[in-house]
């Protein structure tokens, strides 16, 4: 395990890229070749950026068994002092989860998802006390469910929504500082209806990879590529961080993916 000397008050974990992400699980998109060592100086740069948020960064050792590995967030939900680790609707990501947990048991305390129920961390865009949950190809309602048991009784409010044409709710809609929405057109009329008191900004088609910003401290991270999408966050005063992605964009990844934020 490596980690950074930064000592701000929260911590990122973050996962090295392995040698096998070239073979990561893709359902959308077609396998392009990816770059490993582009996709390793990526992940450095995403790293910095964490750092920049004076976050502690935590990065495990990646592990050829795992392809997925990196995408970190699907392994575990955080609420507060409590760690969800889920079960994966992805069977070959299943394994991931010890290591992540075993780092995460350090701060928090830790709850096991247990087949059938199974959800990934990337439906769960948490808003405050509010969790807005996809259930997906990769999420049923079984983990909906187990998700809600543990989450209400800690002062979280749960609502599930059908995903449709993305991997998981987050491929398709985040939120930027707790008041508005940024959603992919596949994703933009159930935005609508389930987050009705945000203000959503909708994408057209040809920026839908946009739709997955990192808004932690004040600050936006998005895809470098969408200048359009920069200055409409700009015109609404979000002075968005453009990072280079494209290695994970190929395995269906996006920036929230990439860490598990304990703060
Ligand atoms: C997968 O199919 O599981 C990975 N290739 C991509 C996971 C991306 N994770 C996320 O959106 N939270």
């Amino acid at each position: 395990m490596v980690e950074s000397r930064n000592s701000g008050a929260g911590v990122a974990i973050v996962r090295e890229v392995s040698d096998s992400y070239p073979y990561c699980s893709l359902t959308y998109r077609l396998r392009e070749p990816i770059n490993l060592e582009l996709a390793r100086t990526q992940h450095r740069s995403y790293i910095e950026a964490l750092e920049e948020l004076d976050l502690r960064v935590v990065a495990l050792p990646a592990d050829p068994r795992f392809p997925d590995g990196c995408f970190v967030e699907d392994v575990a939900v955080l609420l507060g002092g409590t760690a969800v680790i889920t079960w994966m609707g992805a069977t070959a990501r299943n394994g991931e989860q010890e290591a992540v947990a075993n780092c995460l048991a350090q701060w928090t305390e830790l709850v096991y998802m247990m087949p059938p129920a199974q959800l990934e961390g990337g439906d769960v865009l948490k808003i405050g006390k509010r969790l807005f949950v996809g259930e997906s190809a990769r999420t049923n309602r079984q983990g909906v469910e187990f998700l809600r048991a543990v989450a209400e009784p800690r002062g979280y409010s749960v609502v599930n929504m059908p995903v449709r044409g993305a991997l998981h709710l987050k491929s398709a809609m985040t939120c930027i500082e707790q008041s508005t929405v940024i959603a992919a057109p596949e994703m933009a009329e159930e935005a609508k209806h389930y987050m009705r008191d945000f203000s959503i900004i909708e994408l057209p088609h040809s920026c839908a990879d946009a739709a997955n910003v990192l808004s932690l401290r004040g600050r936006v991270l998005m895809s470098k590529g969408f200048p359009t999408v920069a200055r409409e966050l700009a015109k609404r005063g979000f002075a968005a961080e453009e990072l280079g992605i494209s290695e994970f964009t190929k395995g269906e990844g996006g920036l929230t993916c990439l860490s598990i934020i304990v703060d």
